[in-house]
C-alpha cells in the first residue's frame, strides 16, 4: 500500500501551494507515490473542504489523533507551532518534514535540499526533517553546483523578496497598497505621501508599494536580521561548509511572488562563466536564462508558478578570478517551500522511508 501524506496547516499560503504541487505531480508522474491526503489545520479552520489528488478532502482539526494512519506529514505552520506538535506526530512515527525555522540548526535534525545534499535525508533521529528558508533556498540548486565543480568559499548576496514571503497576509497587504496608490501621479516624488497614501507600516515596516524595505524578518543582534542570519546558518549547513563566509542584505520589494538574489560567490580555485554556464545548465532544477543581449534574463514574473532556479546575468568578477555574479530568482512559495518539501518527502519514500 502507499503511505498517506498530511499536510499540517493547510489552508495557509505555503498549504494551499503544497496541495497544488501533491495533484500535479502526482498526475505528471514524476510524485505519484501517495496513497491518499490527509489535511490538518487549526480548529478555525477545522470542517473546510479542499481539492487534493483530485478529490475533495475535508480539514481536520491538529490533535495527536490527527495523525494516525499518517506516514508522512508536511508541516507548514508557525515556528511555536512546529515546535510543539512536530515532535508529537514523529513519537506517532511520522516523518515530519517541517517548514519553519524551529528544526533547522538542530544537529539531529538534517536540512535537505534534494539536489544538494540527498544523503542526508535517511539521517534523522529525532524522525524529523527541516525544509529552509526561502531566501537560501532560491540559491541553492545553483550554487551546490558550483561548489561541486570549485569549492565554495565565500557567498555574499543581497535578497530581493516578494511580499508573499510574509505569507497570505503579506499578499493581501502588497495587493490593498498598489490599490492605495494606483493612478496618483503625485506620489512618490516629496517625502511622507506614500506614507500617508498607503498607511500600512506594520506589514514590512515601511510602505512597500513605490519603494523597498531593507528589512525582511525581524531584527537581531549587531543589527542583522533573521533571514540574514538564516541564509548565512542554512547555507553552510546545506552546503557542508561550517566555516563558509557569508553576508546578505535582505530586502523587501514589491513583488507578489519570487524572491530574487544578486550573489557573488568567491571559490577556491579559479572560474569562467562560460562554464559556469554550461554546469548551471546541467545541474538538476536549474534553469539557465542568460542572454542579456537578446534580453534574456530571469526576473520574478516569469518565474512565479514554476519550478525551476534561474540564473542569469552570470560572469567572472572583473576584479578577482576566483568569484562569479549572477543574479537568482525562485518561486518563493514553490522551490522556496512548498515543492521542497514534496521532493523530501518523495525523496524519503524512494529511500524507503
Ligand atoms: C520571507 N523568508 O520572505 C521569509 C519567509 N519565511 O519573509
Amino acid at each position: 500500500t502507499k503511505p498517506v501524506i498530511a499536510v499540517v496547516g493547510a489552508t495557509g499560503a505555503v498549504g494551499t501551494q503544497m496541495l497544488a504541487i501533491l495533484t500535479e505531480r502526482a498526475e505528471a508522474g514524476v510524485g505519484d507515490v501517495w496513497g491518499g491526503a490527509r489535511l490538518i489545520a487549526s480548529a478555525r479552520s477545522a470542517g473546510r473542504k479542499l481539492s487534493v489528488f483530485g478529490r475533495e478532502e475535508t480539514v481536520v482539526a491538529l490533535t495527536p489523533e490527527a495523525f494516525d494512519g499518517v506516514d508522512v506529514a508536511l508541516f507548514d505552520v508557525p515556528d511555536e507551532v512546529s515546535a510543539e506538535w512536530a515532535p508529537i506526530a514523529a513519537a506517532r512515527g511520522v516523518v515530519v518534514i517541517d517548514k519553519s525555522g524551529a528544526f533547522r540548526m538542530d544537529p539531529q535534525v538534517p536540512l535537505v535540499v534534494p539536489e544538494v545534499n540527498p544523503d542526508t535525508v535517511t539521517d534523522r533521529p529525532k524522525g524529523i526533517i527541516a525544509n529552509a528558508n526561502c531566501t537560501t533556498l532560491a540559491m541553492m540548486p545553483a550554487l551546490g553546483a558550483l561548489h561541486r565543480e570549485w569549492t565554495l568559499t565565500g557567498l555574499y548576496a543581497a535578497s530581493y523578496q516578494a511580499a508573499s514571503g510574509a505569507g497570505q497576509a503579506g499578499i493581501d497587504a502588497l495587493y490593498d497598497q498598489y490599490a492605495a496608490v494606483a493612478g496618483n501621479r503625485e506620489l512618490g516624488q516629496v517625502p511622507g505621501n506614500v506614507r500617508e497614501a498607503v498607511a500600512d507600516d506594520e506589514t514590512f515596516g515601511a510602505p512597500l508599494a513605490m519603494n523597498v524595505v531593507p528589512k525582511a524578518g525581524s531584527w537581531k543582534e549587531d543589527g542583522w536580521t533573521s533571514e540574514e542570519l538564516k541564509v548565512r546558518n542554512e547555507s553552510r549547513k546545506i552546503l557542508g561548509i561550517p566555516d563558509l563566509r557569508v553576508s546578505s542584505t535582505c530586502v523587501r520589494v514589491p513583488v507578489i511572488v519570487g524572491h530574487a538574489l544578486a550573489v557573488h560567490a568567491t571559490f577556491a580555485s579559479e572560474v569562467d562563466a562560460d562554464a559556469a554556464r554550461k554546469l548551471l545548465e546541467a545541474a538538476p532544477g536549474v534553469t539557465v536564462m542568460d542572454d542579456p543581449a537578446a534580453g534574456i534574463y530571469p526576473t520574478p514574473i516569469d518565474a512565479a508558478g514554476t519550478d525551476p532556479t534561474y540564473v542569469g546575468r552570470i560572469r567572472r568578477a572583473l576584479d578577482d578570478p576566483r568569484s562569479l555574479d549572477m543574479f537568482i530568482v525562485g518561486d518563493n512559495l514553490r522551490k522556496g517551500a512548498a515543492l521542497n518539501s514534496a521532493q523530501i518527502a518523495e525523496l524519503a519514500v524512494a529511500r524507503g522511508l
